[in-house]
């Protein structure tokens, strides 16, 4: 087993991304409430990567891709680890190419590469890395082939796989779940209880305030997205300084905060 580092899940150096491309008005969602404008999606997504950089990531930006309309949520092709890469193999056929153009960008930043084989499909969204155990959600998208096929990379690694149920109707694991510090998660109630959480403290969002569970800990800050007063008074009052930012566009097609990047520690 490897030695448990928690703090390989929040803190970073580094981070990647995806500027959106105009072709976002045309990104995959569940339900139509109005397509996104890409101007302000641009704009949202600039002030994602200065508040990054305020928090000591060199961040590197990719251009945009308008042959792959969800592109900028570059989260669910790649699992970064301080032992590599895991190119993903996203559950959405019309994803699936993202993942090449991630490959080549990370291996231009010199991590070595494996990838999840077909049938398998993983989309980052459901992984949550907590130092050694790594949660992973089956889901519409991540498929018991996927699982398989990452824990017997991770545990050539050294890490313990736990699969999850992703809740239903949920998209990804982490737009329900995400982690705060070595022990402790955010996530909303209808996770709380689930037998796999068991070695973690749980803060729950308030009711309503489902999406605020896709907030992220980055370095000293948590990222909350903006328009959840109660979530962001939760975590002011368990001790966590919290960012506010703007995620209105990628609400619109399931996007939140973790999935704009890839952070490496
Ligand atoms: C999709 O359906 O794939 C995109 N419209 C949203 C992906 C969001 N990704 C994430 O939460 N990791």
């Amino acid at each position: 087993m490897r030695t448990p580092n928690e703090e390989i899940s929040y803190r970073f150096t580094r981070a990647v991304v995806r500027t959106p491309c105009d072709n976002v008005v045309n990104a995959l969602r569940s339900s139509d409430r109005g397509a996104p404008d890409a101007a302000v999606f641009c704009a949202e997504h600039a002030a994602y990567v200065d508040t990054l950089r305020s928090l000591g990531l060199e961040v590197t930006v990719l251009p945009a891709l308008d042959e792959f309309p969800d592109s900028v949520f570059i989260e669910d092709t790649a699992l970064c680890l301080p032992e590599g890469a895991i190119i993903l193999r996203p559950g959405a056929a019309s994803r699936r190419g993202e993942a090449r153009q991630s490959a080549a960008a990370l291996s231009g930043l010199g991590l070595g590469l494996t990838e999840i084989e077909a049938p398998g499909t993983v989309d980052g969204g459901d992984i949550l890395v907590t130092g050694s155990i790594i949660l992973v959600g089956l889901s519409a998208r991540t498929n018991q082939a996927g699982i398989d096929s990452l824990r017997e990379i991770l545990g050539a690694w050294g890490y313990e796989t736990r699969a999850i149920c992703t809740p239903a109707d949920v998209l990804h694991f982490k737009s329900d779940c995400n982690i705060l510090d070595d022990h402790t998660l955010l996530c909303t109630s209808r996770l709380r209880g689930d037998p796999q959480l068991r070695d973690f403290r749980i803060l729950a969002v308030p009711p309503g305030e489902e999406a605020a569970a896709n907030s992220i800990r980055v370095n000293d800050a948590v990222l909350v997205p903006r328009g959840f007063p109660g979530t962001a008074e939760l975590l002011e009052k368990a001790g966590f300084d919290v960012l506010l930012l703007s995620a209105s566009q990628a609400a619109l097609v399931d996007g939140g905060l973790s999935c704009m990047s890839l952070r490496l520690v």
